[in-house]
């Protein structure tokens, strides 16, 4: 049976959060993009939120974000769901350049299962998620009751400011391909 650090595990799938953004070129291209790479055997994809016009949060000199959040059942671990991640952000071209700064797609896992990770390059859940009104409303849109250290993402995302958070209209289905 593959121990912990594997790639898979024989066990029923977790249930993970994933959050979405990007401010420069067309982001709800790239995340559409991303999301059809992801979605695959191993990670299937259950719900997508809406999309969401956030101001820049952390460096506010950049443009407006568009952010989403996607629910993913998936037998990888979070380790090798990271790094399907991180593929999906090579694929589209993605640059390092500032902490916090401008980027076509930026995919971080929210939620894993029920699982704590303190792990150099990995921690789940995210550590700057309960702060953060541009990840928690499109969750509260998936996930509204998913607990968050004892409280929900509804009752989180209540006790932030959301002025300047837009919810665009379109529905659910931005991200399917012509063929989706
Ligand atoms: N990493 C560790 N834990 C995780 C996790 N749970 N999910 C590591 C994803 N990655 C995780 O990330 C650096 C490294 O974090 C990864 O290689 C991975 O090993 P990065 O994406 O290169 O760096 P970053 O995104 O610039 O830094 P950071 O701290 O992850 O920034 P955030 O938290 O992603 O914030 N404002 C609005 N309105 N909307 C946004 O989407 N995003 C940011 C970036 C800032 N302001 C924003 C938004
Ligand atoms: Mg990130």
């Amino acid at each position: 049976m593959p121990g912990r650090n594997s790639a898979s595990r024989m066990e029923l799938p977790t249930r993970a959060y994933l959050g979405l953004g990007g401010n420069i070129g067309d982001p709800a291209a790239a995340m559409a993009a991303a999301l059809q790479a992801l979605d695959s055997e191993s990670v299937a994809v259950v719900a997508v939120s809406s999309l969401y016009r956030t101001p820049p949060w952390g460096m506010t000199d950049q443009p407006d974000f568009l952010n989403a959040a996607a629910s993913v059942d998936t037998m990888l671990t979070a380790r090798a769901l990271l790094e399907r991640c991180l593929d999906a952000e090579r694929i589209l071209k993605r640059v390092r350049a500032e902490r916090w700064g401008p980027r076509i797609i930026d995919i971080d896992i929210l939620w894993f299962g029920d699982e704590t990770i303190e792990e150099e390059g990995l921690q789940v859940p995210h550590p700057r998620l309960t702060e953060r009104a541009f990840a928690l409303a499109p969750l509260a849109e998936i996930a509204p009751g998913l607990i968050l250290s004892g409280r929900s993402v509804g009752e989180r995302l209540a006790g932030l400011d959301t002025g300047g958070i837009t919810r665009l209209p379109g529905g659910c289905e931005w991200w399917r391909g012509e063929s989706g």
